[in-house]
């Protein structure tokens, strides 16, 4: 997998340059993280409202909003949490990104990344973020369980993801907080909603259940709650419009 490999070579060259040891000074790597389990659980929205500037899928998503005034716009909408995308070769995210993020709002931050090593967990703490992912497709079992136990020794939530029923086999472990299930399939780019449907069975109920991708309708989300979903992570949807922040609200309202 060729992001796998692009992974791999930007965390060897990151260790080199910021160690382990200075990420762990960071002021932030004290501060209590916020539960997002909890956030969903107790509250109505269910939103995870994602910052995206582009995809591998869509060239161009979002150019002119910073990611302060869209955290803003999101928490004042009501979402449950925020995802910020941190890769920036097929993203155009940064870890500035999720700084930024981190100083605008309270509210439990995803770190979106392809999540390989130890090392960008610690990054991600270091850098504000409350909850991590891992995604099956890139991962074996013992990555999972090596690199979710971990997370969660630093008190960071695991949202794993999947997108079909093999990857989900493979990674039903007790150190996940959410499983997601990706209505995007990552080769292909196709969306169906019937992905989060067809698996929503398999998950046992102490996860809770998030469905990601191509949801941009309230009716959507309506389809969705049956099948025990309460999370909902969307970004395209808020993103390609002149005021993310208000298209949340608008949603959410
Ligand atoms: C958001 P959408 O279709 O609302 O923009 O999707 C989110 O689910 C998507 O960005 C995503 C993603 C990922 C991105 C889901 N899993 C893994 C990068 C890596």
């Amino acid at each position: 997998d060729k992001i796998v490999i692009d992974k791999r070579k930007e965390v060897e060259l990151k260790k080199s340059i910021v160690p382990i040891s200075q990420l762990e000074a960071s002021i932030l790597f004290e501060k209590t993280t916020s539960s997002l389990v909890h956030k969903l659980r107790n509250s109505n929205s269910g939103i995870i409202a994602e910052h995206k500037r582009r995809s591998p899928s869509k060239a161009v998503i979002n150019q002119n909003n910073s990611v302060f005034d869209v955290a803003i716009g999101y928490e004042n909408a009501g979402a449950c949490g925020m995802s910020v995308l941190t890769d920036g070769k097929y993203f155009g995210g940064s870890m500035d990104d999720l700084l930024l993020a981190r100083a605008s709002v309270k509210l439990p931050l995803l770190r979106k990344e392809f999540v390989i090593d130890e090392y960008q967990i610690l990054e991600a703490k270091a850098y504000g973020a409350d909850v991590i992912l891992l995604i099956a497709a890139i991962l074996t079992r013992a990555e999972i369980k090596a690199l979710s136990q971990f997370a969660q020794s630093l008190k960071l939530e695991v949202l794993l993801e999947v997108h079909n029923e093999e990857e989900l086999q493979k990674s039903k472990m007790p150190s996940l907080d959410l499983l997601g299930v990706n209505n995007r399939n990552l080769k292909t780019f196709t969306v169906s909603l019937e992905t989060s449907k067809t698996l929503s069975t398999l998950i046992p109920n102490d996860f809770v259940k998030v469905s990601e991708s191509g949801i941009s309708s309230v009716e959507a989300i309506k389809e969705l709650q049956p099948y025990g979903f309460e999370g909902f992570l969307i970004g395209e949807n808020f993103m390609k419009t002149d005021n993310p922040g208000e298209s949340a609200s608008q949603f959410i309202k």
